[in-house]
């Protein structure tokens, strides 16, 4: 007799996930199904599609070897969505309710709802708990609140969780050391690497087949660089703690030629499919600083990106979904340009960016919001379409994070609810960043005429295009009257620059 299914979805691969709160080996039984709809919501690279496959099948191994009774269900033709492998089950198994733990799309999410009546039986969707902030907790924090400033919310997190706490004081006397980050880098130094990817029968078997079933979709599926357990996960983790950690703050904004890691964990990937665990990860980086073995501006900073950055735009996201989605305050409608799918450009930020991120399925924040985000919204590209490129191309995409990262903080689509000023730059700040200009066939000190920089024109195009609400944004009112100051003649020239940039680009159809 089976008294529950409990269906756990490709990225809820944790023991501790709510959906086997109370459990019972004997009489529930777990399902677990690869279907083409969630392989194909999105163009998702050909390694995160390999990643989800792979820890899908070790997960269903481990807890087959825990005493389970797993169901797994790999991907076939005539089962094309969640809701049709949940139906075989119910049929399969007689249960009498259905247990899962929410999904972290909104997608998923309002199609379960109705799910009772389309399956004709009690269907439990239960919170997700490896969040360290319910829903209900961020919208009682938001409520009331004229901004909504990430600092804010971090700082009770740091409160509610007791990380780098003395008392009721942020350790060392401040909550925030970015002051003491974000330097550039010198391609001299030692980067080190994350651990080689996985190499075992399952692994090899997904890999052959998302080579055989998924040949269009992006980014290369070779060398294949991804953990798929959380043994290989914990050793990922690991890795970061005594190599990585001490100098991520120090070096958080810069980029090098050919240097995609840098000192980043490169671990959202497996935090996002429930290999690692978030509170357990900044504890482990908080033990690293009371060890004395990597300083608190890199610690705070990095236990600042999940308890501040993660769980905030979680939050953003679930309080303002489904209309967040649709927003376009900038009115930005262009097509991205072809070089997003291929990274053949001459502009060697992008191409690095870009080229990295085919080759890779990872790219770091600052490769996302001030290389391909940043450019995207000076030419006044179409967000949604932004969006969905990085809701496929990266290995830890998922809708949750993916898309107030992409609206909100990198296109400044949402109007300023999660960012007071958008994230613009021209060349200057990549110069200052990376070594990425040294090597480029454009100027970046130029700003018009033949070899100048792209971004230069672009940045003050952008401005201009929006000078009447920048011009009431005090954080942007600098940037405009710098541009009223110009001669006609150069304000002229830089917009014509930029439209003549804009339309030498190649739109991607597909
Ligand atoms: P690290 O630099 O080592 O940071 C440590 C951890 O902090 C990350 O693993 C991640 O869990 C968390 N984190 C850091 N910054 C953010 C942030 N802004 N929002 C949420 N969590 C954060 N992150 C995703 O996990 N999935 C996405 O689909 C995603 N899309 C993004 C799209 C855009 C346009 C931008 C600007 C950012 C996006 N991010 C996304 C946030 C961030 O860039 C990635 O979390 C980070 O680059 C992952 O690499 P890492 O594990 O080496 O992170
Ligand atoms: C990302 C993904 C992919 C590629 N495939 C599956 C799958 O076949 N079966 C499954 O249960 N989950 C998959 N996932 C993860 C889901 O897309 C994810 O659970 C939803 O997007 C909700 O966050
Ligand atoms: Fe990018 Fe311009 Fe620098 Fe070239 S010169 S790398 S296009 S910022």
């Amino acid at each position: 007799m089976t008294r529950r299914l409990i269906l756990i979805l490709g990225d809820q691969l944790s023991r501790q996930i709510s959906s086997l709160k109370g459990a019972e080996k004997a009489q529930d039984v777990i399902l677990m199904a690869e279907v083409a709809a969630e392989a194909g919501y999105a163009d998702h690279h050909k390694q995160k599609l390999a990643l989800v496959f792979a820890a899908m099948r070790h997960h269903a191994g481990e807890l087959r070897d825990a005493g389970w009774r797993v169901d797994y269900r790999e991907l076939r033709e005539d089962v094309p969505d969640l809701r049709t492998a949940v139906a075989e089950a119910i049929r399969a198994h007689d249960p009498e309710t259905l247990v899962v733990t929410e999904p972290g799309e909104y997608r998923l999410w309002d199609e379960m709802q109705g799910w009772e009546e389309a399956l004709n039986l009690p269907v439990m969707i239960r919170e997700d708990e490896r969040f360290l902030c319910a829903h209900q907790d961020f919208a009682d924090w938001a409520d009331g609140r004229k901004i909504l400033l990430m600092e804010h919310f971090y700082r009770e997190m740091r409160k509610r969780t007791g990380l780098l706490m003395d008392g009721d004081k942020p350790e060392g006397g401040k909550w925030n050391y970015d002051a003491e980050n974000r330097k550039p880098a010198r391609d001299d130094l030692f980067l080190p690497a994350p651990p080689e990817g996985a190499d075992d029968d399952i692994t090899r078997e997904v890999l052959a087949m998302v080579e055989d079933r998924f040949p269009d979709h992006f980014g290369r599926l070779r060398p294949f660089r991804w953990q798929v357990t959380r043994k290989g996960a914990e050793a990922a983790r690991d890795r970061f703690m005594t190599d990585a950690l001490p100098d991520f703050g120090r070096y958080q904004d810069a980029m090098l030629t050919d240097k995609p890691w840098m000192y980043h964990s490169v671990l959202a990937a497996y935090l996002n499919i429930g290999l690692l665990e978030p509170l357990d990860l900044c504890a482990r980086a908080e033990a690293e600083y009371q060890a004395g073995r990597a300083p608190l501006n890199a610690v705070e900073g990095f236990i600042r990106q999940i308890i501040g950055w993660r769980e905030y735009i979680r939050g953003i996201y679930w309080l303002k979904m489904p209309d967040y989605a649709e927003v376009n305050e900038l009115g930005a409608d262009r097509p991205l340009p072809d070089f997003y799918w291929t990274g053949e450009t001459e502009m060697h930020c992008l191409a690095q960016a870009i080229g990295q991120t085919i080759e890779t399925a990872y790219a770091h924040h600052i490769q996302r919001l001030m290389i391909t985000g940043t450019y995207a919204m000076l030419i006044g590209a179409d967000p949604q379409q932004l969006h969905r490129w990085y809701l496929g191309v990266y290995a830890d995409a998922y809708e949750w994070v993916e898309l107030p990262n992409t609206i909100g903080m990198s296109q400044h689509a949402d109007g300023g609810l999660l960012a007071t000023k958008p994230y613009a730059a021209s060349a200057s700040y990549i110069d200052r960043m990376s070594d990425y200009c040294g090597d480029c066939v454009y100027d970046p000190k130029a700003r018009t005429g033949e070899g100048a920089c792209p971004w230069n024109a672009l940045y003050w195009d952008f401005i201009a295009r929006h000078e009447k609400r920048f011009g009431e944004n005090h954080r942007m009112r600098m940037m405009v009257a710098s541009w009223h100051r110009k001669s006609a003649k150069d304000q002229q020239a830089l917009r014509k620059a930029a439209a003549a940039h804009v339309k030498s680009l190649t739109p991607y159809r597909g």
